[in-house]
């Protein structure tokens, strides 16, 4: 580009005059989610809209299959490839299912990352992690303790799909730190897909065939609510508690209920942010996002990622009684 090129890019005539239409063409970010209808990734997309907004001439692709599977994503992939679109950031349902499509992505020029839920090194540039593990296993653990008289009882774990990088972390993360809460007593982990009805039903089975269990503890958005739900519907509440990963729009109502005293999330808006932010930034090569790289991700500031190919957005922040309903307006 000749200097005056550059200088005129950044008019939008200037643009469309001296660089003619193919290079006018917006950065097209396909964010991948788990399933559609799901309100966490549909707050993500709101943050990846504004980072889009933000940035100008970004085109945010938001996609994903109806239901929690890495066969239903590969799809998906496949038809980002034949969109030829320049990015794609993805929360995967299954670590290594999805990675020969995202090679195949990768060769073909399109930058992967994922986010949420992780892929495996070979098969994207970076993972975005909405905050440390170790955090995120340690919270689950204080908050089934915080339900229980004297930290001591029987909890079960309601998870979203078996193969799910993100809850399979924080579920390794849990029993790991498990020794630090001796009243803590782990008896089952049942998976409920992230699907309302599944989840639901299994926090029933879990109500019938566990009476000692005294927390659930779900750590996805969709399994949370359905086990308050189950709990409500069952009349046990103040017997049982459901805690874990929540969205204050979708579980003040728990909480007001009873079924749940606190839960935690980080802000899902600014994980969709973060995740468009470098997905683009990568595009425009300001970063190769290699281990130790530093990326510029706007308003949330630079994020830096590790070692092992992976970054962390923030600490997930606790929610009760006393602020759920000023954070159900945002998320
Ligand atoms: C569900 C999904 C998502 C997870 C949240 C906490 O919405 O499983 O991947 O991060 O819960």
């Amino acid at each position: 580009m000749t200097l005056f090129a550059k200088l005129a890019v950044g008019t939008t005539l200037g643009l469309a005059l001296l660089t003619g239409a193919a290079s006018a063409e917006n950065i097209k970010i396909g964010l991948v989610v788990k399933s559609l209808g799901n309100g966490f990734f549909e707050a993500a997309n709101k943050g990846a809209q504004e980072a889009a907004k933000e940035l100008g001439g970004v085109d945010i692709i938001y996609t994903g299959p109806t239901t929690t599977t890495a066969e239903g994503q590969i799809e998906v992939i496949n038809a980002l490839i034949a969109q030829k679109v320049d990015a794609i950031a993805i929360s995967a349902n299954d670590p290594d299912a999805v990675a020969p499509a995202l090679k195949k992505a990768a060769q073909r020029g399109i930058k992967v990352i994922s986010w949420d839920s992780g892929v495996n090194k070979d098969g994207r540039i970076l993972h975005l992690n909405p905050s440390s593990n170790e955090l995120i296993g340690n919270m689950c653990l204080k908050l089934a303790a915080d339900h229980l008289p004297d930290g001591k009882g029987d909890f079960a774990i309601l998870s979203a799909t078996s193969t799910s990088t993100n809850q399979n972390t924080w579920i390794a993360e849990m029993k790991k730190q498990l020794p630090k809460y001796p009243g803590l007593n782990l008896v089952t982990t049942v998976y409920g897909d992230d699907l309302a009805d599944k989840s639901y039903r299994e926090a029933q089975g879990l109500l019938s065939s566990r009476p000692n269990v005294k927390v659930i503890v779900a750590p996805t958005t969709v399994g949370v609510l359905a086990a308050s739900q189950a709990v409500k519907d069952a009349g046990k509440i103040g017997q049982v508690y459901v805690t874990g990963l929540g969205l204050p729009s979708e579980m003040a109502g728990a909480v007001h209920s009873g079924a749940t005293k606190q839960f935690a999330i980080w802000n899902p808006i600014d994980l969709g942010y973060s995740a468009a932010q470098i997905a683009y930034r990568l595009v425009k090569k300001e970063t190769d996002g290699k281990p130790g790289s530093e990326i510029n991700v706007g308003r949330m500031g630079k994020i830096k990622v590790g070692e092992n190919g992976e970054a962390a957005m923030a600490d997930p922040f606790v929610y009760d009684a006393k602020n759920v309903d000023e954070f159900a307006k945002i998320f």
